[in-house]
């Protein structure tokens, strides 16, 4: 039953190969997504090593000079995506979006480096890369907390990858609507709009893209000029952790530089990330930069903290948390607690399921010692699989699935589940 699964899922991921990278599900995503792409690898590392190492090698080459990876690289023409290449205006030699996405490619590689059956094939990979993922991070601590806190922020939603995310609902009031150039959704025409944000969400997601454009996706200027400055938890975890793992890759390497710098980031962001922790809410919060206040907003950003090395007693609260939101659903973890008035069900990420927040979670509690938790938040994405296939996300009460279908990292994190 379970290499029935695995033999699926190995069977979606060649689906949505093209070669040099994956989509994350035909149609609706034609393209090479940032932290897809990282964690998909994962998975095609089980069957096909040089083609995983290949899938990141690919997200690297079009690596921005000032060290920052896009969010989506436009290998191909395909008008069924909006916004599309015309409208980021980054002139790229291949077209690229010009804002970034969670640095799972950290982690991703020093997992696969310690993994690899093929091991000079890994280290010749592995040194490549590791130069230039330490760029990447070096460019966020430089370019997105220029006061040095030890934390970064996104300034536009889809930077974190939980675009319509409840987190942001305040703060994303003051990015207006006004003088957004008329244009066509096509997200609508590939899934249900009910799973998928808003139209006014949408403009002001374009507001902010024409903003940046306007300002030649000039990276020093951005952070200061953008009127949504979010301090994500989950987000700094992801950096924090691919940083340390980055620095134990660069030590296996013989990078000393590489490594003490990297630990360097992720102690000091690892020691900031107590600033976003909430005693009332049991988990961390978001923070907005622009307003100097701590958001409430029980979003799943703050259990995802687990990822990085938070401190025991904190992940013990996190275990708590997560005890207590399955007592609202049937499936965890969802994106949003289900008690909280915002909470829907189907959209996106205000209530969902999503398979890597949960493996990434997971594999932060595990590390924290809390297997039993590990083992029920594994099941229950086994148990999502075996009732709606391979989806985008599900609804955390009913498993109803939604979004795309045949999707690139669900079946990616089902290889990691059950390998
Ligand atoms: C969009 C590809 C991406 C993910 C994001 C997710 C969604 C794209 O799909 O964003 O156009 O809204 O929110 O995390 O990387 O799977």
């Amino acid at each position: 039953m379970e290499n029935d699964l695995i033999e699926h899922a190995k069977q979606v991921l060649r689906d949505n190969d093209r070669g040099t990278y994956t989509v994350p599900t035909h149609g609706l995503y034609p393209f090479q997504w940032n932290w897809d792409s990282a964690l998909s690898a994962l998975g095609f590392a089980h069957f096909d090593e040089a083609r995983a190492w290949t899938e990141i090698d690919t997200l690297f080459e079009n690596q921005w000079d000032d060290g920052m990876v896009p969010h989506i690289i436009f290998h191909q023409v395909d008008e069924g995506y909006f916004p599309g290449p015309d409208i980021w205006g980054t002139e790229r030699p291949v077209p690229t979006s010009g804002i970034t996405q969670p640095p799972v490619a950290g982690f991703a590689v020093r997992r696969m480096y310690d993994r690899a059956t093929d091991k000079p094939l890994a280290t010749a990979r592995a040194r490549a890369l590791l130069p230039l993922i330490h760029a990447w991070h070096q460019w966020f601590y430089l370019n997105r907390d220029p006061q040095g806190t030890g934390l970064v922020a996104i300034i536009h939603p889809w930077e974190t990858g939980r675009d319509n995310s409840v987190d942001w609902d305040v703060a994303f009031q003051r990015v207006p609507t006004e003088g957004v150039a008329p244009f066509t959704r096509r997200d609508t025409t590939h899934a249900n709009p009910a799973h998928r944000p808003s139209d006014e969400q949408y403009k002001r997601y374009i507001w902010l893209v024409q903003k940046f454009r306007n300002l030649g996706w000039d990276n020093t200027k951005l952070h200061d000029a953008s009127p949504f400055r979010v301090v994500d938890p989950g987000f700094n975890a992801i950096l924090i952790r691919s940083c340390a793992d980055l620095a134990e890759l660069a030590d296996e390497l013989g990078e000393p530089t590489i490594a003490a710098q990297s630990r360097a980031m992720a102690q000091k962001g690892n020691a900031a990330m107590a600033t976003l922790w909430s005693e009332e809410y049991g988990q961390y919060l978001c923070y907005d930069r622009i307003s100097g206040t701590l958001i409430e907003s029980p979003s799943v950003a703050g259990i995802l903290a687990a990822f990085a090395d938070i401190p025991p007693d904190k992940a013990a609260a996190l275990t708590r948390r997560i005890e207590s939101l399955a007592e609202a659903c049937n499936y965890l973890v969802p994106s949003h607690d289900p008690r909280a008035a915002e909470f829907e069900g189907l959209r996106y990420w205000r209530g969902p399921v999503w398979l890597i927040v949960n493996y990434m979670i997971a594999d932060g509690l595990k590390r924290a010692g809390k297997s039993e938790m590990v083992d029920r938040i594994n099941a229950d994405c086994v148990r999502l699989i075996h009732r709606s296939g391979f989806a985008e996300y599900y609804d955390p009460i009913t498993a109803e699935p939604c979004g795309g279908a045949h999707f690139t990292w669900t079946a990616a994190m089902v290889i990691e589940i059950l390998s």
